[in-house]
């Protein structure tokens, strides 16, 4: 079996899979520069940093996505670029695909997460909770943290694993994946970048409208 389809059953089975490398030090480094001095959340980078478009449009990603949703038609339904700071910032426990504007279809969605610096387990990786996914969303609640980002409502199961990832390395999880990161103990900024890519038909509005802010990819 070829690493790709390994890693399209690992996805399905378990909820996520690592992958790379999908750039080479150049790129990173160049990457690293460019993204590196930007607040420590920005919402919807690849709109408005020539880095960032280019990366989502990457083929050896969105070859992968494809594989997974089963559509070479994609869109990029949103973008986070995180930029951890040493310190208390952490993300609670939550699924990409649903929030108080939209859910998305697992089946038609999927979210890329690139590691732009080394994501280990001292500078807040990502923690995933390995098969979550097949219990489906959960209901969210706002976080008592900075921000009040959404967090899962209720108990949460104890079997988390962290996935540290090299930098250039990356990570493809289920859109109903509970994950989380912790804050980053070293001294120097974790910089990340969370892409949730959709097929046609993978997004439903809540109230009902449609999706007007997905960016095609070419
Ligand atoms: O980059 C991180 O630390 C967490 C990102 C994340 O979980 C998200 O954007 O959904």
């Amino acid at each position: 079996m070829s690493d790709s389809c390994l890693r399209v059953q690992l996805f399905a089975q378990v909820g996520y899979a690592s992958f790379g490398p999908w750039a080479d030090m150049e790129r990173l480094k160049s990457l690293q520069v460019a993204l590196g001095t930007h607040p420590p959340v920005l919402t919807n980078p690849h709109l408005v940093i020539p880095e960032v478009a280019e990366l989502v449009n990457l083929s050896g990603i969105t070859d992968l996505v494809s594989e997974c949703v089963g559509d070479a038609e994609l869109w990029v339904e949103n973008t986070f670029l995180i930029t951890k700071p040493p310190g208390e910032m952490k993300v609670p426990p939550h699924q990409d695909g649903i929030n108080s504007r939209l859910i998305l279809d697992p089946q038609r969605s999927l979210t890329v997460w690139l590691a732009i610096s080394p994501a280990t387990v001292e500078t807040g990786c990502l923690h995933v909770s390995p098969g979550s996914h097949h219990g489906g969303y959960r209901p969210t609640v706002q976080a008592d943290l900075p921000g009040r980002p959404l967090t899962i409502d209720g108990p949460l199961v104890d079997d988390w694993v962290a996935v540290p990832a090299e930098a250039g390395h990356g990570l493809v999880m289920d859109s109903r994946l509970i994950h989380y990161s912790p804050p980053n103990l070293s001294p120097r900024p974790r910089i990340g970048l969370n892409i949730r890519y959709v097929a046609p038909g993978g997004v439903t509005m809540r109230d009902g409208s449609e999706p007007t802010h997905l960016t095609r990819i070419i």
